[in-house]
């Protein structure tokens, strides 16, 4: 069997998209002859209007990052008591919760795409239930028509956590029009960044100005404070960024397109690595992650095995979403009645492969031959 060298550089999970320098700079010129850093500044605005354009409405709010863009929301509207949400997530659907005073109540996710089972939220609704968090987990929609109606006939606030979704569109339109609100994550690891930052898209006007007293003190004017913000502004770097990756989106995508279509075509017959099915024919999907689940008897290793041994060929894939939410020592003490045998199961086997706007395609088809060989290799 061929030997295949390791990687000079690492290849991580992800890479964040960098706007050519001279451009960044110039803007940089721009705010250090303004001297206006942040609290609202023209940048920002600017920022905020283009966003309004790309998403199709004006009910937006920025933040310094998707973690309390997610808290305030919560906050501004109003959830208490108990909120059904999916334990296979990034830790911080959980913690917004949490920093709230919510009890999280986690329900199973499906085997297909790993989003929240409506089924499952069904079955947990109980009268203190105020939400449901529904996070659509590696730019995969949930069942949004699903989640609506539980919604709808139990009266619940139904929110998205769409860290992962930015660009996703659903008939033609956004996803960001779905549910309450849907909160968009634009941390240096996502698709579209803004080095740190988040975003929340909100169906009801009325919430514009509580999201924008929660995350400036509470203030109305100079001598008016009418609630206890906090401080989860944006600022004015953070906003150039943003504006300048925005004119290169559209590229971004058709490159993670490239990338994940190259890693299918090399991987998708291999005996015990399975891919998600493609979503539905209604969704123009954003591929910003590559997952897989390996399924060790048919594959000849674990995936922690082959976790491992990709690192020895400098390659840094990661396990999102592993270890569960509701598996980490800070939440353990909760009861979880949902046996969560779907999640459990995507957990222990899932892997998401490396992909971002740099990465070469013939360095895509190294990786699947160093699976390959690793396999064949360790069996
Ligand atoms: N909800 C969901 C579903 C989320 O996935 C997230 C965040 C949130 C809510 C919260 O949104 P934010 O508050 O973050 O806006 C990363 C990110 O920090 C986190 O934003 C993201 N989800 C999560 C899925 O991934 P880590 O701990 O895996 O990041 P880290 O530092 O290990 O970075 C991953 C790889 O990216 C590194 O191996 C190398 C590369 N990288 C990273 C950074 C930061 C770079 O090349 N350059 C960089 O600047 O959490």
């Amino acid at each position: 069997m061929k030997q295949i060298e390791p990687f000079d550089e690492p290849i991580y999970v992800t890479r964040p998209f960098m706007p050519p320098l001279s451009e960044y700079a110039r803007g940089l010129e721009e705010i250090w002859k303004n001297k206006w850093l942040t609290n609202d500044g023209p940048v920002l605005q600017q920022l905020e209007k283009r966003l309004g354009d790309y998403f199709k409405t004006r009910n937006l709010s920025l933040f310094t990052n998707g973690t309390l863009a997610l808290q305030i929301a919560l906050q501004g509207l109003g959830i208490t008591g108990e909120v059904i949400t999916t334990p296979f997530t990034f830790v911080a659907t959980t913690h917004a919760l949490y920093w709230n005073k919510i009890r999280p109540i986690f329900a199973d996710i499906e085997p297909t795409h790993f989003t929240l089972d409506p089924e499952k939220v069904e079955a947990l609704i109980t009268p203190w239930t105020t939400a449901i968090l529904a996070v659509h987990v590696f730019g995969h929609p949930c069942r949004l028509k699903a989640l609506e109606e539980i919604a709808k006939k139990n009266n619940l606030a139904l929110i998205y956590d769409a860290a992962h979704a930015f660009g996703v569109k659903v008939n033609g339109r956004s996803i960001a029009h779905y549910g309450d609100l849907s909160m968009f994550s634009f941390h240096a690891t996502k698709l579209y960044h803004t080095m740190e930052g988040g975003l929340i898209a909100f169906k009801d006007s009325r919430l514009a100005r509580t999201l924008y007293y929660l995350k400036n003190f509470g203030f109305k004017n100079q001598t008016e404070v009418v609630m206890p913000g906090t401080n989860a502004k944006m600022n004015e770097l953070q906003g150039l960024m943003g504006i300048q990756a925005l004119e290169y989106i559209d590229e971004l995508i058709r490159k993670h397109k490239e990338i994940n279509a190259a890693y299918r075509r090399n991987l998708g017959d291999v005996s015990g690595i399975e891919f998600c099915p493609e979503v539905p024919a209604d969704v123009d999907p954003n591929f910003a992650y590559v997952p897989v689940l390996i399924e060790k008897t048919n594959f000849g290793m674990s995936r922690d095995a082959l976790f491992e041994e990709l690192k020895k060929y400098n390659v840094f894939a990661r396990r999102y979403f592993y270890p569960l939410v509701n598996d980490f020592a800070c939440y353990q003490h909760l009861s979880v009645s949902d046996p969560l045998i779907v999640a459990k199961n995507v957990s222990n086997r899932i892997l998401t492969l490396p992909t971002y706007y740099d990465l070469e395609l013939d360095d895509v088809n190294r990786i699947c031959d160093i699976i390959l060989l690793i396999q064949g290799t360790k069996r």
